[in-house]
């Protein structure tokens, strides 16, 4: 009770979402309708039954299907905007989304409708309550890397908007050291770096990402307390994980929330953040994530202020931006 309506009145911050994973079944289904794209769903009843997922591929097939009935600018408008709302009624100051071009492409929506809608959506949303976002142009691992490379000059018209590059989609067989070259020509551009890692691949992927790619922070990262070594240097090196535990539990990552690996890593001295992933398809937003640490893993606040305060350490906001925050 204190901790719902402690968490739900705290600001806090996201540092792990991709836009694609807020659309709501609502939203949805009227888009199919509007723009004429077959769905196998009747119902916003029909699409949660479909999220009962086995591994990150069933989810990431769902995933892709529902983010092809996006079409025009007023539907990235309307995606991001839904998005912003939440953030407005959840207290989620800031927000740091992940953008993913590559998936628009096979519909053959440009960049430019989708930037137009996203930023729209944005601007409305700083003027009306002075939301604070952040966009990660995030890649697909499952394509190649030359395509990614392509995508990175396409988007130089659109670059002010990005702070940083972040790479997401499936991990098995897909290591980051494919992606080598793509990380050092973001890096010349001025872009920050994060990748998803050690979600469903090994801790060396972690390993990896920080390594071979020079990340600052990983995504997800559960995996990397496979190695108690480099449990050591996360916490030594300050790297932070944007954890996101209501998808781990989705995805099959771990069995149930009591078996998640959070407590491990804060008790290790990483820097954790509690983040919501793809809160459409995982049974909530970030106030949701918490509400579900508490529950199933005892999280107090004390110990969920930490975790807030690590998310503002984490982002990649000026200095000065993240002083304010705190
Ligand atoms: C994702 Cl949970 C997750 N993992 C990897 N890639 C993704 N894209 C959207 N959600
Ligand atoms: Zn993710």
């Amino acid at each position: 009770e204190d901790f719902e309506r402690w968490i739900r009145g705290a600001p806090k911050c996201e540092l792990h979402l991709h836009i694609d994973g807020s659309l709501q079944p609502r939203r949805l289904l009227e888009l199919a309708k509007k723009n004429g794209v077959a769905l196998p769903y009747a119902s916003e009843a029909d699409v949660e039954a479909a999220c009962a997922f086995t591994d990150l591929q069933s989810f990431l097939d769902l995933y892709y299907h529902g983010a092809s009935v996006l079409r025009t600018e007023e539907d990235f408008y309307h995606l991001m905007g839904d998005y912003l709302a939440v953030c407005r009624s959840e207290r989620i100051v800031h927000a740091e989304i992940m953008v993913e071009p590559q998936t628009y492409a096979p519909q053959g929506v440009s960049l430019d409708t989708v930037m137009a809608g996203f930023s729209a959506a944005i601007d409305d949303a700083s003027r009306g309550w002075g939301q604070s976002v952040a966009l990660i142009l995030s890649f697909l691992r499952h394509l190649p890397v030359a395509e990614a490379l392509a995508q990175l000059e396409a988007a130089e018209p659109w670059r002010e908007h990005f702070v940083a590059i972040g790479l997401a989609s499936a991990e098995r067989d897909h290591p980051p050291a494919d992606f080598v070259r793509l990380y050092a020509a973001a890096r010349e551009r001025g872009y920050r770096l994060t990748a998803h890692a050690g979600e469903e691949g090994p801790a060396a992927f972690v390993r990896d990402a920080l390594d071979v790619l020079g990340v600052e922070r990983i995504d997800h990262g559960v995996r990397a307390v496979e190695d108690p070594a480099l449990v050591e240097r996360l916490a030594r090196e300050g790297i932070p994980l944007t954890v996101c535990p209501l998808s781990n539990v989705r995805l099959r990552v771990f069995d149930r929330l009591a078996d998640h690996t959070l407590p491990q890593f804060l008790e290790a001295g990483v820097a954790v953040t509690v983040n919501s992933d793809d809160p459409a398809y995982f049974g909530g937003y970030l106030t949701e994530n918490f509400l579900a640490l508490h529950r199933e893993l005892g999280l107090a606040i004390p110990t969920a202020r930490r975790l807030l305060a690590n998310a503002i350490d984490a982002s990649f906001l000026s200095s000065a931006a993240r002083a304010r925050l705190r």
